[in-house]
């Protein structure tokens, strides 16, 4: 899927929780998102989510603080809870409010592994398994996306 100019949106990666044929397989191991956007001036925060069907258990949620000294917090709400938060990173942040950002989440049979501007992140390791049946992308809050590719 891809899209241009909006805010946040939700996308299906088509797996089994989705009828519409063909199916896109999910969050297969080795896929690759890639997320590029803008963070307004007056952005405060927003979050990607990776959940398993509509509604789902969220088995990453990626949620760049603007408000809270750009921290970059990483974590899962699984069975109705949220987990530990996982907030160390490389360097600095890339979401930084007047910057674009270009954002890769590749899915290793482990972890996540999280690149920005082609350089490493941070990594997330699975909490559940990842597969097929993660196969919702939705992104919201205060961003404005240029691009969106899996
Ligand atoms: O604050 O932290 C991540 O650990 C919570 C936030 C929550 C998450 C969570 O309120 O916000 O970022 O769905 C939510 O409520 C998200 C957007 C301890």
């Amino acid at each position: 899927g891809e899209s241009g100019g909006s805010w946040g949106g939700c996308w299906d990666l088509g797996g089994p929780s989705r009828s519409s044929p063909p199916s896109r397989g999910g969050l297969l191991p080795k896929k690759t998102i890639v997320i590029k956007g803008f963070i307004p001036l007056h952005a405060n925060r927003f979050h990607i989510n990776l959940r398993a069907g509509p509604g789902g258990d969220v088995v990453l949620h990626l949620n760049p603080r603007m408000d809270e000294d750009d921290a970059v917090v990483r974590n899962s709400f699984l069975g109705g809870s949220w987990g530990h938060e996982e907030r160390d990173i490389s360097c600095c942040s890339p979401f930084l409010r007047g910057r674009y950002f270009d954002l890769s989440i590749r899915c290793g049979n482990h972890r996540f592994k999280v690149f920005a501007e082609g350089q490493p992140l941070f990594h997330f390791h699975h909490r559940v398994p990842a597969g097929p049946h993660v196969d919702v992308l939705e992104i919201e809050g205060d961003v404005v996306l240029s691009y969106v590719h899996f």
